[in-house]
């Protein structure tokens, strides 16, 4: 079968939506740091329709920070790539061209910092994931002993990590009387704006006090909220792909037809009218944000460990487990809704209704164990800061404490069942060690988990109802099983 490219374009079915302009004229004004499927299911496509409607700045060059797959993949396909939407009433497809480029950071650090101060660049945006920032999820600063932090102080030539890029790339083109670029984070970290722009500032002070002074003066970091669920690519959506272009497509994206944006509006340099496909600008996006963060991903992290746990593959198989998803519901409506500042725009009963029909989608297949990766830097933002707020409001949290113990359990590294898990967490080998040390006994297990400060913060740590509610539900699920805690813990309330 004849391979996706620029040659292909125009002898594809006339349902598949192309690019519909001249796409080697496209400047650079965006660098992507983290080419993952989540860019190139959302940010990419709000670009490409503003490219589309005339405004022609914005091409985008991507850059993998770890692997080469993608641009292994995307470069013999002219960095085209199928976005594929699919819902119960069937699937859409359409190809995205707005990515001119795919870089590797390892590989040539040096092309990608000359990429970050080419003077059409206007934009960086990012889709690192959590863990990619290199700082404390429990604080939100700078970790600065982490290896690629002190490689970046050591080595300021050849980065690894974003904040060493960043800063770097900002140092040269001040040097070189170049204006800053607009740093837009799109991950899920709480005020992700302003929490990057400290970790970025806080680099900067270890190189040069008046480094750092410039990027708090100079470089904008708009906050942003970003939603579409874009479960990993599989074989099978490659075949779907496939049949419907007639062409092979080594690298498409397959989501949901939901898509949101609620952006701070604050770019200096300019930016795409990305409010063409619906983007929001707003003054403050962290009611939009938290929202988003303690009702979608809380209940995505209590579906995957949950879901997990009771041997559900997929959010979807996990959704169609009517306990279950009474449990979610409740979450919440009794225990996540309480603690929200909802925007002024926002119908908070219409938005859980459609999260829940979203997690429903049975076309997804979204598993279970791809969003149980990397808890130790999602739970602080997704669970604990909903936690905090019910402690303090002495408000009953079963459900959340449930979720956590779910969390504890899962990384043991071994389900219910007794079968292995294969647990992916930057921390994994120390999660571990510490679960193998408790063993079966649940007050040790706890104990043992909480003291890790990155995650639980000292607070939690010491508060006693917290750990006393955990470990009831550690040792319910451990004697009781999945389905029968839930259905405890639906009757206890
Ligand atoms: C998920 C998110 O993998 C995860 O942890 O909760 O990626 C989720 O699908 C997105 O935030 C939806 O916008």
């Amino acid at each position: 079968m004849t391979r996706l490219d620029e040659k292909m374009l125009r002898q594809l079915p006339a349902l598949v939506r192309t690019p519909r302009y001249e796409r080697t004229a496209l400047p650079t004004g965006i660098v992507h740091l983290g080419i993952g499927a989540f860019h190139r299911a959302h940010q990419a496509v709000y670009t490409e329709a503003a490219i589309e409607a005339g405004d022609r700045d914005w091409g985008i060059v991507g850059v993998s920070l770890r692997s080469t797959d993608t641009r292994d993949a995307l470069q013999p396909q002219d960095c085209l790539y199928t976005v594929g939407v699919r819902s119960g009433e069937g699937d859409k497809f359409q190809i995205v061209g707005a990515i001119r480029d795919i870089l590797v950071a390892p590989e040539n650090p040096q092309a990608v910092l000359d990429r970050l101060c080419a003077a059409s660049v206007r934009i960086v945006s990012l889709t690192v994931t959590e863990k990619g920032y290199c700082h404390d999820p429990a604080t939100g600063d700078l970790a600065g002993n982490h290896p690629d932090i002190v490689h970046d102080l050591a080595d300021r030539e050849s980065p690894r990590s974003v904040p060493g890029f960043l800063v770097e790339a900002l140092a040269r083109r001040r040097a070189i009387g170049l204006a800053p670029f607009t740093v837009v984070c799109c991950d899920n970290l709480p005020a992700n704006g302003k929490t990057v722009h400290r970790i970025v500032t806080q680099f900067a002070a270890c190189r040069d006090r008046d480094l750092a002074r410039y990027i708090e003066d100079n470089v904008a970091f708009p906050s942003t909220m970003v939603d579409r669920i874009v479960p990993a690519t599989t074989d099978e959506d490659r075949a779907r792909v496939a049949a419907a272009l007639g062409a092979s497509d080594a690298w498409p994206v397959m989501t949901e037809p939901f898509s949101q944006w609620v952006i701070e509006e604050t770019f200096p340099r300019g930016r795409p009218d990305w409010a063409l496909s619906g983007a929001q600008f707003v003054a403050d996006v962290e009611p939009y944000e938290t929202m988003k963060l303690r009702l979608l991903n809380g209940s995505h992290s209590a579906l995957a460990y949950l879901g997990y746990l009771a041997g559900h593959e997929t959010v979807s198989a996990a959704m169609a487990d009517p306990v279950m998803s009474a449990f979610i519901a409740e979450l919440m409506d009794e225990e996540i809704s309480p603690t929200l500042h909802v925007p002024a725009d926002a119908d908070l009963a219409g938005y859980k209704r459609a999260l829940r029909e979203r997690f429903r989608n049975p076309a997804l297949k979204h598993r279970t164990w791809q969003i149980a990766m990397d808890g130790t830097q999602k739970l602080p933002q997704r669970l604990l800061g909903t936690i905090r707020h019910r402690l303090a409001a002495g408000a009953a949290f079963e459900r959340l404490a449930l979720v956590i113990a779910a969390w504890m359990l899962y990384v043991r590294g071994i389900g219910l069942d007794g079968r292995p898990i294969d647990v992916r967490d930057p921390l994994a080998v120390e999660l571990r060690r510490r679960a193998d040390a408790a063993g079966q006994d649940p007050a040790a297990l706890v104990s043992a988990l909480l003291a890790l400060p990155a995650v639980f913060g000292s607070d939690l740590a010491e508060n006693s109802r917290f750990r006393e509610r955990v470990t009831a539900q550690v040792g319910s699920l451990l004697r009781d099983g999945v389905t029968a805690t839930l259905r405890q813990t639906i009757a206890a309330a």
